[in-house]
């Protein structure tokens, strides 16, 4: 098995600190294994209770307070996990366990994307099939997974959901589906379809984040740290394991900077919320922030260059040569906007809804009028969009693109939500798919498609299926899908683990071992390289001078 390029000592250090987590998950399950078959045979009637008694008792002889026993497991936790402590390792298990099944998908990842275990074949895009394949998916989920809502939406007890979270998870699934299919079919045609796709996600980001602060006026660092690790935990070890930049997954980057800036405007000075003015002083303000960096030239150089070693990005297979930050500017540029109208469309939110409960009341006749010119303005500014802008090639559209995405989006949320039964429909089966979308799209770069090398864009089919494309296509989707959502239920799992809620003393803890864990680990894998280089050369000469 060759491997693409020598081995980084990030690789070494993810590997370093991996085996110990590993080896601590399995002495895990053998403890907990030995304690089931001893408790089931030499004490089956003592119960749970008793014991529990029995070990308090034991620690009062010892001289321990239950509290400080409390206080010694939380302090200590790192200290037990070296020491092998059997308790800790049982109360941990599973959290090692899904440390463990993480690790083993970066290591599938890493032979995936940087070994030639298996094969890579190219892509190829066929108009019929793509949307046979796309229209398929719809039947199914149709047929499967048509479901009716009835829960209330989170601003007024009214079951007339606008906006509600099943549509939005579903939307998203909708667009993960196309975008996913984009890549893998290499779908040219579609790109314009692709950058609305995107610029709904960010308006999402805009519309939910808003919301949330908003409403549940929740500005904790704990709540916001976990956000931020979930937007970012895996693709940060993605990069490290396949030497990828940050910028190669730009949705990251951009999603993590939108939802950044949500929180900065809502935070800041955040008693005032209430105050109609304020918030649109807050966002005018967003807005000036985004004109002064995107429009007026030079500011953005100054303003991003200190963040160069996060977002710089080089194609090594592209034939023009950008300079390093001309990616972010190119990415986050052409959704600059829609986050903001995704501000203000929360914003307004309640209102609207109190419109659309009037419109409901109203006596038929008016209702279906009122509805029918809604949807008919819908329908012919969407058909203008569509002719006059959408249908530009890719470059001219993309200039128009930060200014005109909010048309498709408007048009879009308009006719979903026109009827009651419409807007309680979803299928659950597209929203189920909505759930991960990040998670997809990450591992769609090295397990469903394929770069080979550091930095480059999936430029190839993953093979596993030699000489069968739609077989190829079939299994690699199974076991993408599943990885996926693995993943993402992983990462819901270490969220507590490494971000604790509410409690800012074991968070501060957390991260500063964490800090301390990640250097301590990159030292020795630079130190164990280097001697390994070492007997390279070493053998190397030797063999020379024979
Ligand atoms: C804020 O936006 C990010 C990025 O889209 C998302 O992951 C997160 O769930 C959002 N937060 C809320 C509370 O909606
Ligand atoms: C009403 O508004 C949009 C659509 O989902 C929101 O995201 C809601 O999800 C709902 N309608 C649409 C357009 O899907």
């Amino acid at each position: 098995m060759e491997i693409s390029g020598p081995i980084t000592p990030g690789q070494m250090a993810v590997l370093v600190g991996f085996i110990p987590i590993l080896l601590a998950w399995m002495y895990a399950e053998a403890l907990e294994f030995w304690n089931k078959s001893r408790q089931a045979t030499v004490n089956p009637t003592v119960p749970d209770i008793l014991l529990k008694e029995e070990a308090k008792k034991q620690l009062l002889e010892s001289g321990l307070s239950p509290e400080s026993s409390r206080a010694y497991k939380q302090k200590a936790g790192l200290f037990r996990f070296f020491m092998m402590d059997k308790d800790f390792l049982l109360d941990n298990r599973l959290t090692l366990r899904a440390a463990s099944e993480f690790g083993a998908f970066l290591v599938y990842f890493y032979l995936c994307d940087r070994t030639d275990l298996f094969g890579e074949s190219k892509k190829n895009y066929n108009r019929d099939l793509f949307f046979f394949l796309f229209f398929l998916l719809i039947i199914v989920a149709a047929m499967t997974s048509l479901t009716i809502h009835h829960d209330t939406s989170p601003f007024s007890s009214k079951p007339v959901q606008y906006l509600n979270r099943h549509q939005t998870e579903e939307w998203k699934g909708w667009m993960q589906v196309l975008f996913v299919m984009y890549h893998y079919f290499n779908a040219k045609e579609t790109y314009n379809a692709i950058r609305v796709f995107i610029a709904a996600y960010v308006w999402m980001t805009g519309f939910g984040n808003f919301s949330y602060y908003y409403v549940r006026k929740d500005f904790s660092l704990a709540r916001f740290y976990q956000m931020i690790w979930r937007l970012n935990f895996f693709v940060a070890f993605c990069c490290i394991i396949l030497g990828n930049h940050y910028m190669l997954y730009y949705i990251c980057p951009m999603h993590t900077f939108f939802t950044l800036m949500v929180y900065c405007s809502l935070g800041i000075l955040n008693k005032y919320n209430e105050t109609g003015s304020v918030i649109a002083i807050k966002i005018a303000a967003c807005f000036l922030v985004i004109v002064a960096v995107w429009e007026i030239p030079h500011v953005y150089d100054f303003v991003w260059a200190p963040f160069t070693f996060l977002l710089a990005y080089n194609d090594p297979d592209a034939s023009r040569k950008y300079p390093p930050m001309h990616e972010w500017n190119f990415r986050a540029g052409l959704d600059r906007y829609i986050w903001i109208l995704g501000m203000i469309y929360a914003y307004f939110h309640p209102m609207v809804e109190g419109w659309l409960e009037k419109l409901e009341q109203t006596e038929v006749k008016l209702r279906t009028l009122i509805k029918t010119c809604i949807s008919a303005i819908c329908l012919v500014v969407g058909y203008l969009w569509y002719q006059y802008i959408y249908k530009l090639e890719k470059y001219t559209y993309n200039r128009y693109h930060p200014y005109t995405s909010w048309i498709p989006i408007t048009v879009c949320i308009c006719l979903r939500n026109i009827t009651q039964e419409f807007r309680s429909y979803t299928l659950t089966l597209f929203g189920w798919l909505g759930k991960m979308t990040l998670e997809s799209y990450i591992a769609q770069f090295h397990i469903w498609l394929r770069s080979g090398k550091p930095d480059a864009q999936p430029q190839k089919l993953l093979s596993i299926v030699p000489n069968y494309p739609m077989l190829n296509f079939m299994l690699n989707t199974i076991i993408f899908v599943t990885v996926a959502h693995r993943i993402f239920i992983l990462t819901n799992k270490l969220k507590p683990a490494m971000i604790p809620a509410g409690d800012n003393k074991q968070l501060l803890f957390n991260l500063i071992s964490g800090v301390i864990i990640s250097i301590t680990l990159y030292a020795l894998s630079l130190v164990l390289l280097n001697l390994m280089n070492k007997q390279v050369h070493y053998a190397h000469a030797s063999n020379l001078n024979k």
